[in-house]
């Protein structure tokens, strides 16, 4: 098949003028929800804002499915466990191009858009990068025109909500649909029943055949939401949809006819726990019952609705199912797909195994979004056998047939069958998820080159050995019409005047900005906007924490979840150190800066809170010592989430990507701040290398050590008190920590940031990296006071991430994994 993908094309005309826009929410304000316009409040317009736009949503919604079937066409079905989608009002009204529409209609009414756009909470339904991710590849699939459906999890309450009380982190229940969402459809005339629990029967037919039949404990709905994804230019609008789990009253009647009424509503809560709450934990596999439940449920509901949707145009027969359906694994969180497919074929379709095999291992595909250990997913067989008992005997026969095909490649070699078993012996035997997925799917991709490589070198070297070429890469990407055109609504103006205003479609256009990063007037330009984004932060955070903060220093940024590798505390002990500098030399020599952090750590992750809390108690005491505050300030953002990131990417100076080599996948967050023109002080680690390459050393600034020199170090016994010992100012501030200089009354409050960076044997190696970071900051420093060498600078970032908009990233699925066509829908 040719993997052919339509180029970039224009906005359609707009389908709706003001004056229809305007009589369209007031229509809504009146008939859907009761209200008029002297009463509304924002939240009121909002919701008639939203209901008038999904006019528009719904019946491109309506073309496209009609084309995509009368077309028959090949689709990719993307199965992830998250979807970080944050606000869809503004993102739909730019996609349509009907933003400038919207916000005159309104004003005509009294009313700015900008306020009613804040009204809307996140759809906050994932952890973080993964779950942003397959965000942004919906956005690209609809945008260029592609066949393509999302499918996860309905959660009722998606990432908590983060309070900061006397520095720590408080969760608090999200509720992003507490009075209702206006995007959703419910679809009841697709429900899927979900079986769990019980036996499996081995009954013996005539021929001889084995016939296995299982005959669950508990039978639980899949009730479908879709949210409608529309493309940019507005002509593709294809579906995420979600699956809300409900009682399905099976095996609930006994009990009800023998009157136990209140039993009967005890097993509907059970029912509907499922698709409850998002597991709070980001790169490390939770292990519970019900997370392996939630799994399975959504992966068993998403392919009978894939199997429903491929017979309804071929009826029974099996031999086209791989050529019109690609399933996509987003990790592994949805690898149970694998065996669930195989019991589908074999003991319902009566498929023989090595047909339904045959079948499987052409419709699956997986990425691999880390190599962290923690985060490779593995269940017990006693779990699974209680769970999905049939799906266990599916798991133990693809694993026996595997072991076949080593024990060819590798006679007798019984620590190879050890290494590549999906089963782990040991106290308890594993069933080991990844394995299944590279064995199960025709082709396994990580998400950035050095991370490829890294999977290919250290986790899979058998299976890269094995089936050579099946394992690839495929760099991650970000969408630019979110994370510049909308996010950045003055310097996307400003580019549009530059270069014209297709890049949101074709971002290597953005090329076009380099031959005026040395022009005075754009320079100053371009500055302005970043100035004006910065002045708008800070007036958030002035009014969010009453903190003041001076525009004219260096906005200093580092956000993303809050973990050890990611290494926040090195940033932390660096600022430490500016600030003990500054007490020791009040005439020390630095520009301005403002230390700026967002970040959730999960709940049960007691170094991660430690982490957010130390960072808080040490900006109370730097925010109030009017010794060094012309010079230093530190700002910890509560509740990080998308809708936050808009506000703080525009307005960012430095993009702080300083995880140990080897440890970050890509990172996208190092995408969408150089694309706003921050400058990067990183690592050689995930996407910053191919960021550097295309940025050019000049504009980025790389320290610390590469993969290479932290695997010897850690060869040769890495020991962190060589550092503290050696480095007086390592030593001073690890010291700092432990008196109650920062938490008056509470000495020691901070130690266990001390304790896991000495006894704990600092396993990111911040020490080894601080002098490196420390010199890093220097050349920054140095770099921002040339105020027209910084403006270049930011304009190369900009004008070079091309690379990153992941409508690259979903062509380079298209062409070497997918193999899918666009399907052109008439407006
Ligand atoms: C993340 C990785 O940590 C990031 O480096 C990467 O950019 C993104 O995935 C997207 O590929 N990741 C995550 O957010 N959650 C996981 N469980 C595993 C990886």
């Amino acid at each position: 098949m040719n993997a052919k993908v339509t180029s970039a094309k224009k906005l359609t005309e707009v389908s709706i003028d003001k004056k229809d826009f305007k009589q369209a929410v007031i229509r809504h304000l009146h008939s859907t929800l009761g209200t008029d316009e002297n009463k509304a409040n924002n939240h009121a317009w909002w919701k008639a804002t939203c209901a008038a736009m999904q006019e528009q949503v719904l019946e491109g919604l309506r073309k496209t499915q009609k084309t995509h079937y009368l077309n028959d066409t090949r689709a990719v079905h993307y199965l992830s466990a998250e979807f970080l989608m944050g606000r869809l009002l503004s993102n739909n009204l730019q996609n349509f191009g009907l933003f400038e529409v919207a916000q005159g209609a309104l004003k005509e009414l009294g009313v700015e858009l900008s306020d009613v756009l804040e009204e809307e909470p996140d759809m906050a339904l994932g952890n973080g990068g993964l779950g942003r991710l397959a965000a942004c590849f919906i956005d690209s699939l609809a945008t260029m025109e592609l066949p393509a459906i999302g499918y996860g999890i309905h959660y009722e309450h998606g990432l908590f909500r983060q309070e900061i009380h006397g520095g720590a982190q408080i969760e608090r229940p999200d509720s992003w649909r507490d009075y209702g969402n206006p995007w959703e459809i419910c679809r009841p005339e697709s429900i899927q029943e979900v079986s769990l629990y019980g036996y499996v029967e081995t009954k013996y037919g005539d021929n001889g055949r084995i016939h296995k039949e299982w005959h669950p404990g508990a039978i639980v709905k899949g009730v479908p939401w879709d949210i409608p994804i529309v493309g940019y230019g507005g002509n593709t609008v294809n579906v995420l949809r979600l699956w809300q789990s409900q009682s399905s009253g099976y095996f609930n009647w006994d009990v009800f006819n023998a009157g136990g009424y209140v039993d009967a509503q005890r097993e509907n809560v059970l029912a509907e726990t499922i698709s409850k709450v998002l597991y709070p934990n980001d790169e490390t596999e939770a292990g519970k019952e019900l997370r392996l439940i939630q799994q399975y449920f959504f992966s068993s509901c998403s392919l009978k609705d894939i199997i429903r949707r491929y017979k309804r145009a071929h009826g029974d027969d099996w031999s086209r199912f791989a050529d019109q359906v690609v399933i996509q694994l987003n990790d592994t969180h949805p690898a149970i797909a694998i065996p669930e497919l195989m019991r589908i074929l074999v003991d319902r379709a009566e498929l023989d195994w090595d047909s339904a095999w045959n079948i499987c291992t052409n419709v699956f595909a997986y990425t691999n979004h880390t190599l962290l250990p923690e985060a490779l997913e593995k269940w017990p067989a006693r779990m699974f056998e209680k769970i999905l008992p049939r799906h266990l005997e599916i798991i133990y026969e693809i694993n026996h047939r595997f072991m076949a095909l080593v024990d060819k490649q590798w006679p007798n070699d019984n620590a190879m069958k050890a290494r590549l078993s999906i089963i782990e012996e040991g106290n308890e035997k594993m069933v080991r998820m990844g394995h299944l997925s590279v064995i199960g799917s025709f082709a396994v991709n990580g998400v950035a080159e050095i991370h490829s490589r890294l999977v290919k070198q250290n986790l899979f070297p058998e299976f890269d050995q094995l089936w050579p070429g099946k394992l690839t890469n495929v760099t991650n990407g970000i969408t630019p019409r979110r994370w510049l055109k909308a996010c950045n609504p003055e310097l996307s103006k400003l580019i549009d005047k530059k270069i014209g205003s297709d890049w949101p479609m074709d971002l290597d256009k953005l090329q076009g900005l380099a031959k005026h990063a040395d022009n005075k007037t754009f320079q100053k330009q371009f500055m302005k906007v970043k100035q004006a984004n910065k002045q708008a932060l800070a007036d958030e955070i002035k009014q969010s924490m009453g903190i003041d903060v001076d525009v004219n220093a260096i906005f200093d940024v580092q956000i993303k979840r809050l973990h050890e590798y990611k290494r926040q505390h090195l940033n932390l002990l660096h600022i430490m150190a500016l600030y003990r500098r500054l007490l020791e030399d009040p005439d020390y020599d630095m520009h301005p800066r403002v230390f700026i952090f967002g970040a959730k750590a999960a709940p049960g992750y007691k170094l991660a809170k430690d982490i957010i809390f130390a960072i808080n108690k040490v900006a109370d005491k730097v925010n109030n010592d009017p010794r060094v505050n012309n010079k230093l300030k530190v700002v910890f953002m509560p509740n990080y989430r998308v809708s936050l990131a808009e506000k703080m990417i525009p307005a960012t100076d430095v993009s702080e990507q300083i995880s140990t080599a080897g440890k970050e996948a890509s990172g996208t967050g190092n995408m969408k701040l150089a694309l706003n023109g921050a400058v990067t002080i990183g690592t050689l680690d995930g996407a910053n290398i191919e960021i550097a390459e295309e940025v050019g050393d000049d504009n980025i600034v790389i320290f610390g050590m590469t993969v290479e020199e932290v695997e010897a170090l850690k060869a040769s016994g890495y020991n962190p008190y060589d550092y503290y010992y050696n480095d007086a100012e390592i030593k001073a501030v690890l010291d700092w920590l432990e008196t109650d200089y920062f938490t008056p009354g509470q000495p020691g409050a901070l130690v266990s940031i001390k304790q896991s960076l000495l006894e704990g044997g600092d396993p990111y190696m911040v020490l080894a990296d601080y002098q490196a970071y420390s010199e890093a900051h220097k050349v920054i420093d140095a770099a921002y006071r040339d105020k027209e060498r910084w403006a270049r600078m930011a304009i190369i970032n900009t004008a070079k991430m091309g690379k990153f908009t992941s409508d690259r990233s979903i062509r380079d699925y298209v062409e070497k994994i997918w193999k899918l066509e666009s399907c052109k829908v008439e407006s």
